[in-house]
This record gives structure tokens, sequence and C-alpha cells, in this order.
């Protein structure tokens, strides 16, 4: 019998991963952050998903972390600086070789959550898809994007890839989760501090050619120093090609910034400069863009950790 999905964090990406397991006929439940915002779910009547103009309601179960059932799989949706903090909360219901997923951007955070739960198997998840909040308890989907998985443990794919299956969510389990983690870290890094400090949409960036080339050629070193040699391959083209193909859009740490909202800094361009620093090799200009960016942020109120 398949099990619950429990998940934790009702935001864009959990709502969307929620919606389509719900619509798959799978059992699913989100565990919410505390009564106030499991009564005003509650009083909204569930969970709407918006794709291609269609928007469906899916009355999904709902209940806070103290709970008491016991939880075999957690698909773990919020940001990454949440994830360690939110995931200790339900520790104690988590029951032996439970599996948890982690959809968080970027790198260190899922080490930490591994951390809180050393019982649990931890598998890690890589995604290109795009959702967006419109209001609370909706999530509007572009439809496109794909999810690699993979445990760096222990490459045995689980047996619920046929629920991801069933419910349409395009996925693939890799041996090579971390190379995957590290070429977007690398792309992310390339790409969106750069638009925030030029204030510029991805586009922009052509217009700053050599700044561009000088951090793939540091992210591409940084990446052969820590054993990834082939996240490396071809970055600078990659790069360049994403800022093309995306020209129009503003960056996701544009956007964040633009709305006030707290970055996933820390786990991108922060996690890169302490792994250079680590391995007894700082890259100047990545490290002169981070402290910038911090400066940035907290120029406007905005954390940085
Ligand atoms: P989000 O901010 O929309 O959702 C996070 C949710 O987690 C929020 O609803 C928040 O209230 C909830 N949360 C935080 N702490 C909690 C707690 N203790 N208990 C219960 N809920 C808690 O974030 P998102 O955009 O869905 O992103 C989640 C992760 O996925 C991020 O690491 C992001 O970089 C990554 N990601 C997002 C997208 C996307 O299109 N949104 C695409 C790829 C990757
Ligand atoms: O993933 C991105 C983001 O905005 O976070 C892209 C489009 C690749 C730019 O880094």
């Amino acid at each position: 019998m398949s099990s619950t999905w429990h998940i934790l964090g009702a935001g864009s990406l959990g709502s969307l991963w929620a919606c389509r397991l719900a619509q798959a006929g799978k059992a699913v439940r989100l565990v919410l952050r505390d009564p106030q915002r499991l009564q005003a779910y509650q009083r909204a009547g569930g969970l709407t998903l918006v794709h291609n103009g269609q928007a469906q309601r899916h009355a999904i179960p709902a209940e806070t972390a103290d709970a008491s059932t016991p939880i075999h799989r957690l698909l773990v949706a919020c940001k990454a600086y949440d994830a360690p903090k939110a995931v200790a909360r339900l520790a104690p219901r988590l029951v032996h070789n439970a599996e948890l997923i982690l959809l968080q951007n970027g790198l260190g955070s899922q080490d930490d959550v591994a951390n809180q739960v050393p019982h649990a198997r931890c598998v890690f998840a890589s995604s290109t898809e795009g959702a967006f909040r419109e209001a609370d308890w909706q999530v509007n989907f572009a439809g496109h994007g794909f999810n690699w998985l993979g445990d760096p443990a222990n490459p045995v794919p689980p047996d619920w890839l046929d629920d991801l299956a069933d419910a349409a969510i395009p996925h693939q389990w890799t041996p090579d989760i971390l190379t995957r983690l590290w070429r977007k870290l690398a792309l992310n890094c390339a790409i969106n501090p750069l638009t925030v400090l030029h204030d510029c949409r991805n586009g922009g960036l052509a217009e700053h050619h050599c700044e561009v080339a000088t951090l793939c050629a540091e992210l591409a070193e940084l990446l052969h120093c820590c054993g990834q040699p082939q996240a490396a391959e071809g970055l600078q083209q990659e790069v360049e090609r994403v800022i093309h193909a995306t020209a129009a859009n503003y960056s996701s740490m544009y956007q964040d910034v633009l709305h006030g909202r707290r970055t996933e800094i820390h786990y991108l361009l922060g996690h890169a400069c302490r792994v250079a620093s680590r391995h007894g090799r700082p890259q100047a200009h990545l490290e002169r863009l981070y402290r910038r960016l911090v400066e940035h942020l907290n120029a406007r109120g905005l954390p940085s950790d």
C-alpha cells in the first residue's frame, strides 16, 4: 500500500506537487505552520491549481506539525533557510526509515536537514518547474520543467516514483543528483546576483559579457576543485544560452528582492564561496560579488543568511 504524502510547506512548489498527487488519487496531507494558517486554509476550502487558464480546487486534508500520526514520506517544500528547522519539528513523527524528498534549490540545506533526521532517507531533488502564488492557497503553473531526483548515499530508486508517474510529474531518477544541483547552483550564481546588482532582466546581462565570463571561469574552477568536473562542462556556453533564452524574464532572486522577500543567497553564492574557501581556493570575483550582494540586501533591510 502506498504511504501518505505529507507535504511540508504549502507554498508554490509544495502546492503544485500536492494538487497533482491528489488529482491522481494519492493520499496527501499538508503540514501547515501553525493553527492560524490551518484555520485560514480550512476557510479557503482547499488548494487551487491554475493551469492553462483552468482553476481546479483540491480539498486536501491538512494538519499542523503537532498532529500525532506517524509520517512515512515527507515532501519538504519550504525555502532552504526554513527547511532544517521545519523538519526538526517533525522529527519525532518520522518513522524509522522514513523517506524525505528535499525540493530546495542550492546546496547546504540538504545536509542540514539530513543531520536533523539521521534515521531517515533523504532524496534530493533539482526542479526546473516554475510555479508561483497569486493569492494564498492558489498556485499558478506554467506547465513545463523537469525534476531530477537522487540519493547521494544510495543509488536504489524508491518505489514511490510510480506515484509521480501516475501524477504526471515529470521526473527522472539519477545517480548524479549532486552534479545536477551543482550545475544549477553555478547557473544561478552566474546570473541571478548580477541581475539584482545591475537591476536588469536576464537578457540585460548580454551587456556584461566579460563579468559573466569571469564568474563562469571561477565557478568552473570551483566545480573541478570539489569533484564535480561534469557540472563545469560548457558552463559559460550554457549560461549564455540561458541568458538568451530567458532574456525577457527577471531572475527569481531579482523578483525576491523586488518584493522584499528573503533570498536563498546563503545556499547559492554563499555556499559556493564557503566551499571554495574550504578547499583553500577562494575565488576573488565570486567573493567580491557575494560581498556586493550582501551589502545590497542589507541596505534594503533584507537578511543575507
Ligand atoms: P514558497 O515560499 O512559495 O513556499 C514555502 C512554504 O513553506 C511557504 O508557504 C511557507 O509558509 C512554508 N513554511 C516555511 N516554514 C514552515 C514550517 N515550519 N512549517 C510549515 N510550512 C512552512 O517557496 P517555493 O517557491 O515553493 O520554493 C520552495 C523551494 O523550491 C525553494 O528552495 C525554491 O528555490 C525551490 N524551487 C522553487 C521553484 C518555484 O517555481 N517556485 C522552482 C524550482 C525550485
Ligand atoms: O533559475 C533561474 C532563476 O531565475 O532562478 C534562471 C532562469 C536559470 C536564472 O538563473
